[in-house]
């Protein structure tokens, strides 16, 4: 076994079964961590590589305070997702819409995108009836196409074993701000990757990529996707086409941040940054000559995020849920969640959506059992029937 197999094949050991304890907490912690760690560069257009391993090795600097990086609206918003659907024991539209209006008004300084405040605030309105209605009143009626839905898309695979609630849910939660097909569905791709890699399935990196196009081949087959991107003079499958460059760039050995941010982008548009977040995941499965060799795969895929500049706490912040899935909590460095606000919530939190997704994994066994029961019963009835008809 070559090196870099073997450190795949320990990796995956720590991280456990699929679904495992620790990749819940892995997922849950890491996308804070992104959030918090990825402020420092929000927004530049050049991050040397020095610089962010700079930022990241002063972490552990014991007299660092607990929580010294504050996260942003991304953890904010994931809280509110996460509190809704373990209250509510599922999704639940009013519920959720609440929460971010509460939030974002108890605490409005978190970073929230020009456009998500008007909806926000509109949100908390007692006489609203239709919670859907603000989003879908941005920028003209076509909503809003930023990555705000995608960066909180997350717990909705902690806390649906069936894809396809995954795939539903984290669509309707998106579209409480977000009713632009590029913003949804780019809450889709995100969940479907993190519930993918809860699985494992980052094992095989080209049948994870394979199995997302397929995915978003059905979710973008729809009028909405089409229009939007004929008026946004996007390709018409919009995120599948931007998930064949990263299959383009995944197949290629050496690659340069510069092609990654024109080919993927680096930007808050859901378009520009969930494929590029799904990339940094891929592209540092493998040790990379820019990044320490004393790093986990985890510490390299933040670290990579950080180093395309843009909007960097989003991308660190959805690339940090699938590879925190992927590699599991022990993966963290304690340093670096003990820094970051928020991550103690999320740790417990990711315990509660361990239980409920548990929980409906073995309901949803029981019920296919009492089925087959029942369709045993039923055709061994049939069978007595007709073999009674037959005498
Ligand atoms: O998408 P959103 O919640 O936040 C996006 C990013 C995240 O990284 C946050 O952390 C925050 O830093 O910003 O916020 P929106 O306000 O819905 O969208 C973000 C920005 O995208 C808006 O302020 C607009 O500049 C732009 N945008 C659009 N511009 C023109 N036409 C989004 N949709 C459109 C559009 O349809
Ligand atoms: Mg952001």
């Amino acid at each position: 076994m070559s090196i870099t197999a073997v450190r795949a094949a320990a990796a995956a050991a720590a991280a456990g079964a699929p679904a495992s304890l620790s990749r819940f907490r892995g997922a849950l912690v890491a996308a804070v961590v992104g959030d918090c760690v990825g402020g420092e560069f929000e927004g530049a257009e050049e991050v040397p590589m020095e610089s962010v391993l700079k930022h990241l090795n002063s972490l552990d600097d014991e007299t660092k305070g607990d929580g010294i990086l504050e996260y942003s609206d991304d953890t904010a918003m994931a809280r509110c997702v996460v509190q809704s659907l373990l209250t509510r024991g599922g999704f639940d539209e009013q519920d959720m819409a609440r929460r971010f209006a509460k939030e974002y008004s108890e605490s409005p300084g978190r970073g929230y995108g020009s456009g998500v405040i008007q909806v926000l605030k509109k949100l908390s309105s007692p006489q609203l009836s239709d919670v859907y209605q603000p989003a879908r009143n941005q920028y003209n009626g076509r909503g809003s196409f930023g990555n705000g839905g995608a960066m909180r898309a997350a717990p909705f695979a902690l806390a649906f074993p069936d894809q396809a609630d995954v795939k539903r849910f984290a669509c309707s939660g998106a579209m409480l701000t977000h009713s632009c097909s590029l913003g949804y569905n780019g809450a889709v791709l995100q969940a479907l990757a993190v519930h993918l890699s809860l699985q494992g399935a980052l094992e095989l990196p080209q049948q994870f990529i394979s199995k997302l196009i397929t995915e978003m081949e059905e979710v973008e087959g729809d009028e909405a996707t089409r229009n939007d991107a004929r008026i946004l003079k996007e390709a018409e499958k919009p995120f599948c086409e931007r998930l064949h460059r990263v299959r383009d760039l995944m197949d290629r050995s050496k690659v340069s941040i510069e092609e990654v941010i024109s080919e993927l982008g680096n930007g808050i548009a859901a378009l520009h940054s969930v494929p590029t977040a799904i990339f940094c995941v891929l592209h540092c499965l493998q040790p990379r000559e820019c990044l320490p060799e004393n790093y986990s795969g985890l510490e390299r895929t933040i670290a990579y995020s950080l180093a395309l500049g843009g909007d960097t706490d989003t991308i660190a912040c959805m690339a940090g849920a699938i590879a925190g899935a992927h590699y599991g909590i022990t993966a963290i460095p304690q340093s670096w969640i003990k820094c970051c606000e928020g991550t103690e919530d999320a740790d417990v939190n990711a315990e509660r959506l361990h239980m409920l997704y548990h929980q409906s994994l073995q309901s949803s066994a029981s019920v296919a059992g009492e089925q087959s029961h029942e369709f045993r019963a039923e055709n061994k009835s049939n069978g007595t029937e007709k073999k009674n008809k037959a005498e």
